[in-house]
């Protein structure tokens, strides 16, 4: 069996999402190795380079709108609690264009695992800036002087709920591996920031290569987690830490609805009613 499909890839040489992929595809081996069955994950994909994931890997995948993967995880992770649910998004695509659906899943502790291929550009676009460029960044839409400094997501996101946090690099995929497999073990919201070289328009790794190091501490403090989180502004040189950043044990939305696992029917009415539609 091959976790690969055999549609033809169309990524950059050197592009960091090969990383990603092969990461998920080895997880999904271990998967099946232990008795599981890879029926029982569903891969949700936004709209970028990240995106053809959903074309290279040989299980369910769903292809969404832009900035539009967490809404669609959402329903599906509430329609059936049994899936284990992981969104692949980009950094436009969710930090920019869906950020606000992005907040509201932390803060709702929805039990899916996102994992962001931040490549800091839009990729598929060619290049123009996102929420976590340089300000030194020149794309097409900001060929100036830059003017707009990033956001740090991994704050933000500790502001808004998130559950688990943690970052990883695709020059070390051994820990990325790592990073996604506990992602996908917590009960919870998980978010994996991945920083991703982007080969042809924004190709970091040599700077990655000198400056990330992996953490191991005692992710459970909320006050460290911040200080971690802030170490690096995605703006400066300094040091970038790569682990686990965060992690704590809060009741998941879907428990919080109160119906037969098996019933399908009162269980989609359930959710109607929460969002008033
Ligand atoms: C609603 C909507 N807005 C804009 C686009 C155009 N669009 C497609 S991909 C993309 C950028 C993707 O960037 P990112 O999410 O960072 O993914 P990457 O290509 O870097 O992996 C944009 C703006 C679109 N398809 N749909
Ligand atoms: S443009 Fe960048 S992110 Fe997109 S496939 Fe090429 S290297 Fe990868
Ligand atoms: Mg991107």
């Amino acid at each position: 069996m091959s976790y690969i499909t055999d549609a033809p890839n169309t990524w950059c040489e050197g592009c960091g999402n090969f990383a990603i992929l092969h990461s998920i595809r080895r997880i999904i081996e271990e998967y099946e190795k232990n008795g599981s069955k890879k029926d029982e994950i569903v891969l949700v994909a936004g709209i970028g380079c990240h995106g053809k994931i959903a074309d290279y890997l040989n299980i369910n995948t769903v292809y969404s709108l832009h900035g539009r993967a967490i809404p669609f995880a959402t329903g599906i992770k509430i329609a059936n609690p049994d899936l284990k649910v992981i969104c692949c998004v980009g950094d436009g695509d969710s930090y920019a264009e869906g950020l606000e659906h992005l907040l509201f899943a932390a803060k709702r502790n929805v039990d899916i695992t996102v994992i962001v291929h931040d490549n800091r550009v839009y990729g598929l676009t060619m290049g123009q800036y996102t929420p976590t460029s340089p300000d030194s960044y020149h794309g097409k839409t900001n060929p100036g002087d830059g003017k707009e400094k990033p956001f740090n997501p991994l704050k933000l996101l500790l502001c808004s709920g998130a559950t688990f946090l943690a970052r990883g690099y695709t020059g070390r995929m051994d820990q990325l591996q790592k990073l996604i497999w506990s992602g996908m073990s917590h009960k919870g919201f998980a978010l994996i920031e991945v920083l991703q070289v982007c080969a042809s328009f924004y190709d970091k790794s040599s700077f990655y290569d000198r400056h990330i190091y992996e953490y191991q501490g005692d992710s459970g403090d909320i006050n460290e987690a911040f200080i971690l989180a802030g170490e690096w502004d995605y703006n400066s040189d300094s040091d970038i830490p790569a682990g686990i950043i965060y992690e704590e044990i809060r009741q998941i939305f879907e428990e919080r609805f109160e119906y037969e696992t098996t019933d399908l029917k009162s269980r989609r009415k359930a959710v109607i009613e929460y969002f008033g539609l």
